[in-house]
């Protein structure tokens, strides 16, 4: 794709049209050189926008919540975009369908674009795709990027430490239990919210979490103390309370530099697993074309393995230089 056609999309975009957003969007989520194209154009305008991860266990109500949050941002005068990774198929039923309806009252709203990211069949994997996303999304001048996921994998978590504000979402009767906290992204919230608390056993989970965060040291740290925050997402509760909390947490993020050093880690993330998605590909086809090769060395003798592997990784990255070379 030309570099002009690439403007004219991210002319397109600025002016409103969300097709050509869509496409900037398609282009980024797999490795090559359109992404490359897209990500160098986009980059210089981004870096402004607060990048919210809402994380917690299936079932918390994170997409109901999304939804409220998404509201009062755009009272607030924020316009917003979600980025909903799910691990169910993009196009079978699941929760993306539930999210979908969920968020649907936001359909007619300009200013706000919810996008859905399949957790397979990602070229360069989802934290690549989803990183990519928070760049074109920062550049086309949303305010707040809000990503939503469960918080589980490796890649979830690499997302989720790219946010600038992380919101662990539990409900009552899920988190009574320190190890559930202590799993995967759970660990490192900036603030933590007990939905569902127009249930009774409520006030339970909110006192132990309390505890958790007292006395176990839970949060991102970094001399911010994690809020607290009680919310109904059906009921419409303690969303203003919310929204402050993420508020003050960004002005605190940029008033001691660190909201820059967070789109800096960002983006050297992304750079790095650009690199690996390149030399996996590569990897990949000099694999392919030599497999028959290989495969009559290795009948021959097992131990030539090792000797064969560095020639496998040296023609790998002949064939990336070469490609750079040639684009
Ligand atoms: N009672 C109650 N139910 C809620 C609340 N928030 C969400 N739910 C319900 O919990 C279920 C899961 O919600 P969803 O937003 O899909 O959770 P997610 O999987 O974390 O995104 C749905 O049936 C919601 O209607 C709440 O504040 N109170
Ligand atoms: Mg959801």
């Amino acid at each position: 794709m030309k570099a002009s056609s690439v403007d004219r999309l991210i002319e397109l975009a600025l002016e409103g049209k969300l097709r050509a957003l869509g496409r900037l969007l398609t282009l980024v989520e797999h490795p090559g050189p359109e992404a490359l194209e897209v990500l160098s154009r986009v980059a210089p305008r981004a870096g402004r926008a607060q990048v919210i991860g809402f994380t917690g266990i299936p079932g918390a109500g994170k997409s109901t919540l999304v939804s409220r949050v998404i509201t009062h941002l755009r009272r607030r005068g924020y316009k917003v975009a979600v980025l909903a990774i799910d691990p169910s198929s993009p196009y079978s039923g699941g929760s993306i369908m539930g999210d979908r309806l969920r968020m649907q009252e936001h359909a007619a709203d300009p200013g706000v674009f919810i996008r859905s990211i399949p957790t397979r069949g990602l070229k360069g994997g989802l934290s690549m795709a989803a990183l990519a996303m928070i760049e074109v999304f920062d550049a086309l001048g949303y305010d707040k990027i809000i990503i939503e996921t469960v918080g589980v994998g490796q890649s979830e978590v690499d997302v989720a430490h790219a946010a600038h504000t992380i919101v662990v979402v539990t409900m009552p009767g899920a988190g009574d239990d320190i190890q559930m906290l202590k799993a995967g992204v759970m660990e490192i919230g900036d603030i933590y919210v007990v939905n569902k608390s127009d249930k009774p056993e409520a006030n339970k989970t909110a006192a132990y979490l309390q505890f958790a965060l007292e006395k176990e040291g839970i949060g991102r740290g970094e001399g911010w103390t994690p809020r607290l925050v009680k919310t109904s997402a059906v009921m419409g509760q303690g969303i203003d309370v919310l929204v402050d909390a993420i508020e003050e947490h960004w002005r605190y993020l940029k008033d001691t530099g660190l909201a820059a050093r967070r789109v800096a880690s960002r983006r050297v993330l992304l750079t790095r697993l650009m690199a690996e998605a390149r030399l996996n590909a590569a990897l990949s086809e000099v694999l392919e074309e030599m497999r028959g090769e290989v495969e009559a060395a290795l009948e021959k003798d097992i131990s030539g393995a090792f000797t064969l592997s560095e020639v496998l990784a040296r023609r790998a990255a002949e064939r990336v230089l070469k490609g750079s070379r040639a684009g």
